[in-house]
């Protein structure tokens, strides 16, 4: 396997200027109140990169408070939303002027490819932004004929605070997914970005200072989960908390929620995705689409395709494509263009899937390629591939978030579905095949929130995106998510003398 320039090392190495560090509260870079701040580090050299101030109950209580009159007293939920939607347009306008050095961010914190954070995920952030916008002045209730007596009509109206707690996978993305809709809305809110990545998170608030967001309607606290996510999820002036992350703390936050002020909450958590392959697919197309799935971003997305279920006359040849596939893939600096997979976000995530792999091992998986760091430096794992493995083992059952895919086979269609739905997750499904009949039974049979036809990682802003079962509720993305932070309210007055 070509294992590339990792670190220092390598004359792509880049460090972009760092210059936001403090939490965004009313409109202004502030320390925190505590003073204290925490490191983010460099998954390529697990060095720091930089110190940020740490957010934490009491800082968070200020930005509520800040949120709060914004919300209460400010122009945002009143501005009619053709006026949010004209500042929504310039924020997006800054996110393109600025592509390069947010994706220089996100790559130093995340790990993440550089050269597509500028291609693809910034550009995408600025057009979720401008598809948010351009919703913000279509909000309008219905109105209703209750009956002859009654003349009713419903408002749809922003649901007030929100709480985002977002995690480090996908630092840009996460961002706009929460906080566009929630702007568009006319909500006021607070965000904590994961502790492994605060950097866009800053850069994009003091865009959004430009761009004329006014001051507390965007507050943005870095801290870490215990402290600045509890204080959110527990606030008794949050009116909503949309999270995403491990289903572990969705758990918590939904407790925490119950525990205070029942607020409700959206969780958009872990997955075990299968990706299903059918004897008609075209064997080796499936077999990069499936390596595809599973290394994108190194793993590290909720919905990669972890489970890959073969039919069993193609199973050897796509057995064998597969393992050359991964073997030719390229893992090292992810400034570097040739390269196709970075490290991994921490030393924490990176432990977790070298410890995954050698419970594979122990649990009698075979071990096809892969299973090792790369390199002596930083967080890079070797693409690595399980076949023989059994329904209950744990590197079927749990969530790896990383670069570690677990191959079945089976016989018939039956089989395909109950191994697919095998799990306590229902995030994505891949179906490969050429049977219309095929794709729509199997479509029509997972339990999960999103299927891929002969294609995977299709996303879109219109596309809406979150779980069934352990996958959590709500929706990201599409009108379904503008809907998470609005109230229905009825009104309904008397109609006197009316034949109707
Ligand atoms: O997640 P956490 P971690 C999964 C993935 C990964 C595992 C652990 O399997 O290996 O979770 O990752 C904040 N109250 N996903 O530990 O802890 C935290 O500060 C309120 C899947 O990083 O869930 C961060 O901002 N907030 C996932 C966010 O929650 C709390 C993406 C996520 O961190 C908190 C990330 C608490 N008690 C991890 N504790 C996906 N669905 O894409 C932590 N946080």
């Amino acid at each position: 396997m070509a294992a590339l320039s990792n670190g220092h090392g390598s004359s792509f190495f880049k460090m972009p200027p760092i210059k936001f560090t403090k939490l965004f509260i009313n409109g202004e870079f502030v320390d925190s109140l505590s003073g204290r701040e925490f490191e983010t580090r460099d998954p390529r050299t697990g060095e720091v990169i930089t110190r940020i101030a740490e957010g934490a109950k009491e800082d968070v209580d200020v930005a509520v408070k800040a949120a709060r009159a914004a919300f209460d007293y400010g122009p945002w939920p009143r501005m009619p939303g053709a006026e949010r939607a004209k500042i929504m347009m310039k924020w997006a306008d800054l996110v393109d002027q600025n592509i390069e050095e947010i994706a220089a961010l996100d790559a130093i914190d995340a790990g993440k490819l550089y050269h597509w954070c500028k291609a693809v995920d910034i550009p995408a952030a600025a057009s979720t932004i401008r598809y948010y916008a351009g919703a913000a002045d279509k909000i309008h209730g219905e109105v209703l004929k209750a009956s002859r007596e009654f003349h009713a009509y419903t408002l749809l109206e922003p649901i007030g605070v929100v709480g985002h707690i977002i995690p480090w996978n996908f630092p840009s993305t996460m961002f706009v997914a929460k906080v566009s809709p929630s702007l568009a809305a006319g909500c006021t809110m607070v965000l904590k970005p994961a502790e492994q990545t605060p950097l866009s998170a800053l850069f994009y608030a003091h865009l959004a200072k430009l761009a004329g967001i006014p001051d507390g309607v965007l507050n943005v606290v870095p801290g870490f989960g215990q402290t600045a996510g509890v204080a959110i999820s527990l606030h008794m002036d949050i009116d909503k908390v949309s999270f995403t992350g491990s289903t572990e703390v969705g758990r918590e936050v939904m407790r925490a929620a119950a525990n205070s002020n029942l607020k409700p909450v959206s969780l958009e958590l872990g997955g075990k995705s299968p990706v299903i392959v059918f004897d008609d697919a075209d064997v080796d197309k499936a077999a990069e689409l499936a390596l595809l799935g599973i290394l994108f971003n190194k793993g590290e997305i909720c919905v990669a395709g972890s489970r890959v279920l073969v039919q069993e006359g193609i199973y050897d040849e796509f057995e064998k494509k597969l393992v050359e596939k991964a073997k030719a893939w390229v893992v090292g600096d992810p400034f570097d263009p040739k390269v196709q997979q970075g490290p991994q976000v921490d030393k924490k995530q990176f432990e977790k899937i070298l410890s995954y792999i050698e419970q594979g091992k122990k649990e009698g998986a075979t071990l096809l390629t892969g299973g090792k760091r790369v390199g002596n430096k930083g967080y890079y794992i070797e693409p690595t591939i399980f076949s023989n493995v059994k329904e209950d083992m744990l590197i079927v059952q749990d969530e790896i978030f990383g670069p570690v895919m677990a191959l079945m086979k089976f016989k018939t269609i039956e089989d395909a579905i109950k191994i697919a739905n095998n799990t306590r997750y229902g995030l994505a499904s891949g179906i490969v095949t050429k049977s219309l009949d095929t794709a729509n039974t199997v479509s029509r049979s997972i339990r999960a929130g999103i299927v891929w036809i002969n294609c995977y990682f299709a996303f879109g802003n219109d596309i809406p995106y979150g779980g069934y079962k352990m996958s959590g509720f709500g929706r990201d993305f599409g009108m379904e998510a503008l809907h998470k932070y609005l109230q229905v309210k009825s009104v309904v007055t008397p109609i006197y003398n009316s034949p109707w």
